[in-house]
């Protein structure tokens, strides 16, 4: 058994957390009360993301975290109210207003101990535990701060566990706080050395994909979540099934990250149907692998022809075979915009799950036979670093708004650090793409 702890963070983490845990239960038949309306198929692992309470009563292996309570009263008085237990919905009293410090040192610190205490009861019902997926968004105070405090935490009472995040990246536009591109920098600058993958989900990316493509004016984050739950489960399906081409995540993880700090893969997920326009056709395998390349499929904003691939994985979904992938991935490879770095000799890593994707009832997206997610590292997602550098500059150089982190207790010796540590990450992408071509012009 290979359990995993999901731990949703802030409002992004905890309402994001509702669209995974809903379509989760779906696709396992689990009812919003917890009991099972059919008998799992004999691949179907969901007592990996699930544990059963006795009864035929299952309950989500996750924690809800927020410092102030109206989200997760949401959840307490939800749909899946009775999905989960009380004790796994934590909330207190005041938030960190859009403040890292205040979600890190002072609020946070109130709430700690009894997150890491239903933590360390949660793992300890587990026979196997593989390790911890966090959401959060970077923007807000609770998501950047608490969940940085939390990942020391983590990395301290269990090192060798895996720890991977899904992280909602700031969009100017979508945004609620200017602070949002230090807060971004802050978490990720403490966080850097404790996570192992980071998942990034850019709003201003969702927010386009969910205008273009399912046809939605004015996204909500109800809008956004849905389409993203759709990624989350089908990054997490390798672990929640099993099957004989089926690949495990850690596995993926290996390839994908070949440095500890290059670890922020970038997603691209294909097809995004709205369910008003559901296709009479399936897609064929190469139409499928094809869209993995398109910049609107992406999460996150940035031109990966610009840049090298260090590695990619191709997630399926439903009826594929390995034979029709493999002339799909030959035909990406004769195409002359998708470079890869010398040292990563057979590029892509594939797995396969039978089962289709699932889709909530009354939802956005159209049921599909098939999908796909990619998960590529490439140096293109430098981009990302470079455009909240910036920001993040662009404020920092007026000291504009750091008296209300140095007020909470922290010292502003920290900005700097985390400034220079994530204008060094960018570096050490432009390296790897750099390294390269000096490499081919000597040939
Ligand atoms: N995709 C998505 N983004 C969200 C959602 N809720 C908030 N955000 C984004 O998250 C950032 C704000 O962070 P929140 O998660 O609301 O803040 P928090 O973690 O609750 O922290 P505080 O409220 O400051 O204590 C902004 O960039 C928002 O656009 C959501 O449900 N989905
Ligand atoms: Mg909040």
């Amino acid at each position: 058994m290979r359990e995993c702890i999901s731990v949703h963070i802030g409002q992004a983490g905890v309402q994001m957390g509702q669209s995974c845990w809903h379509l989760y239960c779906i696709e396992h038949g689990i009812l919003p009360d917890g009991l099972t309306d059919k008998k799992p198929c004999s691949d179907d692992n969901f007592n990996s993301f699930f544990s059963e309470v006795g009864s035929g009563k299952y309950v989500p292996r996750s924690i809800m975290v927020d410092l102030e309570p109206t989200v997760i009263d949401e959840v307490r008085n939800g749909t899946y109210k009775k999905l989960f237990h009380p004790q796994q919905l934590i909330s207190g009293e005041e938030d960190a207003a859009n403040n890292f410090a205040r979600g890190r040192y002072t609020m946070g610190a109130q709430l700690i101990e009894e997150v890491m205490n239903r933590i360390r009861c949660m793992a300890e019902n587990c026979t196997g535990l593989m390790g911890f997926i966090v959401f959060h968004s970077f923007g807000g105070g609770t998501g950047s701060g608490f969940t940085s405090l939390l990942m020391d935490e983590l990395s301290h009472m269990y090192s060798k566990k895996s720890k991977l995040e899904f992280a909602v990246y700031p969009a100017p536009k979508i945004s609620t706080a200017v602070v949002e591109p230090y807060n971004a920098i802050l978490t990720t600058h403490t966080t850097l050395t404790d996570s192992d993958c980071a998942f990034m989900v850019d709003n201003e990316a969702i927010y386009d994909i969910c205008r273009r493509k399912l046809d939605i004016e004015r996204p909500t984050y109800v809008n956004l979540n849905q389409l993203t739950s759709q990624v989350v489960s089908s990054i997490t399906a390798s672990l929640r099934f099993d099957g004989a081409l089926n690949v495990d995540l850690t596995e993926f993880q290996t390839n994908l990250v070949p440095y500890p700090r290059i670890h922020f893969p970038l997603t691209t997920y294909a097809p995004v149907v709205s369910s008003e326009k559901a296709y009479h056709r399936t897609l064929t395998v190469s139409e499928l692998t094809s869209e993995c390349f398109e910049p609107s499929n992406q999460l996150v904003k940035c031109d990966p022809t610009k840049g090298k691939y260090m590695a990619c994985c191709l997630l399926y979904r439903g009826d594929i075979v390995p034979k029709d992938v493999n002339v799909a991935i030959s035909s990406i490879k004769q195409k002359h915009n998708v470079h890869f770095v010398d040292w990563c000799p057979t590029g892509f890593k594939v797995g396969i799950n039978c089962q289709p994707p699932s889709v909530v009832p009354n939802g956005d997206l159209a049921g599909v036979q098939r999908a796909v997610s990619m998960l590529s590292n490439t140096t293109a997602i430098a981009e990302a670093w470079a455009r909240l550098n910036y920001q993040f500059n662009l404020m920092y150089n007026k000291r504009a708004f750091v008296h209300w982190y140095t007020g909470e207790g922290m010292d502003e010796s920290e900005f700097t650090e985390a400034r220079d540590d994530i204008a060094a990450l960018e570096m050490d992408y432009r390296e790897v793409a750099e390294s390269e071509e000096l490499q081919e012009d000597e040939f």
